[in-house]
């Protein structure tokens, strides 16, 4: 492993403090580079217990990108699974749309589980691992399709996490898998995308490496600009079935971008550490001319700025969000206020901070009057720029 970036004394991007004299515990992150696999991935983490519990505040039907993305999937893939498996199936926008008598469930945090549960989805509120997935077969048999997005770059133990997929999905199976895609934060220099939930840092290339470990054959992938600033959908079988034609664009692309070589892709680490330079002096010198800042979206991706940034509730007054589990908290270590998502706090506000720059179309939409009564966003991805 080599090492590529540490970020030192980071709260936990979804800690959010319940009162303003609450001490967030701080924590390095440290990500490396995997030579052999081209993965690249945290190392020293923090226990999954910390990150993924029962106060779990992230709710994926917060956005109706990602309502109207998953729905569209199931839409298109119900005729083949009418009862998947999904493992992390947060608020369920995914797994509703399956026979909810037979479609099965896997959600460590118990706030979420509960409610696929209360919508008839047997949901397991447990860590996927190896006993969890013996217990899943014998109650329901093997499964003919295993979707998980957003949720194995999460979990800590590869191991554990493709013997369970190998020892639930039936021979004729398909394992689909999403997750932000490598090669989009370095291009879009996401330097906020790294933060303690995301263990894993998947590319094309280290997909494929990873999953002949485990006797898994990377068929497909498909790739989705719009959604977590660029996200791949992989498609995995236990058969070597070939490989598609946009599978060997994609690995070709990466090659040539240099996704399998450390000096490359420090190259682009060092461009990300720029970005995040350029957004901190940004928002300085708008304070110097007082002009007013709020967030918008307290994503776990607006912690990591503000404190990647050294910035706090001096420099950006609050940030809206319309998650009622995150409103009238504060961002860990900064200390900016949450505040319930109302158009009103938007008034005499000069410039918005796009905490939620992946949901930028919905939110301009969203914003029009705003914006056209002289309102700006400001936001650091691809480049730092106004709006
Ligand atoms: P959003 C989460 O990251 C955490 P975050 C997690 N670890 C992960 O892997 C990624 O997702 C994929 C709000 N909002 O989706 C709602 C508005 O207030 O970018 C959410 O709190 N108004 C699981 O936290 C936040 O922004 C709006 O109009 O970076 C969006 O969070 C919209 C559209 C959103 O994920």
């Amino acid at each position: 492993m080599k090492k590529l970036i540490t970020f030192e004394n980071l709260p936990l991007s979804n800690g959010l403090l319940n009162d303003w004299d609450d001490t967030a515990p701080l924590f390095n992150l440290n990500v490396g580079f995997d030579e052999d696999t081209s993965l690249v991935h945290l190392y020293d983490n923090v226990p999954a217990e910390l990150l993924f519990n029962d106060t779990y505040v992230y709710d994926s039907s917060q956005s109706q990108t990602m309502i109207n993305h998953f729905r569209d999937f199931a839409l298109k893939i119900k005729d083949m699974c009418k009862a998947p498996l999904e493992i992390g199936s947060n608020s369920g926008i995914f797994i509703e749309h399956f026979d909810r008598d037979k479609a099965v469930a896997v959600e460590p945090c118990k706030n979420f589980a509960e409610r696929t549960n209360n919508i008839g989805i047997k949901t397991y509120p447990e860590y996927w691992t190896v006993d969890l997935a013996k217990e899943i077969v014998k109650n329901h048999g093997k499964r003919d399709m295993i979707f998980s997005a957003n949720t194995i770059s999460h979990i800590q133990d590869l191991d554990e996490c493709f013997n369970a997929i190998n020892e639930c999905i039936s021979d004729n199976g398909t394992v689909i898998i999403e997750s932000p895609s490598f090669l989009d934060v370095l291009e879009n220099k996401e330097f906020d995308q790294f933060y303690h939930e995301h263990n894993f840092y998947f590319s094309v290339t280290s997909m494929e490496k990873i999953l002949l470990k485990y006797d898994l054959f990377l068929r497909d992938v498909s790739y989705h600009k719009d959604i977590h600033g660029g996200t791949n959908r992989y498609f995995i079988y236990k058969r070597n079935l070939g490989k598609s034609e946009r599978l060997v664009a994609a690995l070709e692309y990466e090659k040539n971008f240099g996704l399998d070589d450390y000096d490359k892709i420090m190259i682009h680490i060092n461009k990300m550490k720029k970005n995040m330079e350029e957004i901190k002096e940004l928002i300085l010198n708008m304070n110097i001319f007082q002009k007013t800042i709020v967030g918008y979206g307290a994503t776990a991706k607006f912690t990591q700025v503000a404190n990647m940034c050294g910035l706090d509730y001096t420099n950006i007054q609050y940030v809206l969000d319309t998650t009622p589990e995150k409103q009238g908290k504060f961002v860990p270590k900064a200390k900016i206020p949450i505040l319930k998502y109302n158009k009103k706090f938007l008034k005499n506000i000069d410039y918005c901070f796009l905490g939620a720059w992946n949901y930028k179309d919905e939110i301009m939409k969203k914003e029009k009057k705003w914006i056209d009564s002289g309102g700006k966003f400001i936001t650091h991805i691809p480049w730092v720029h106004i709006i």
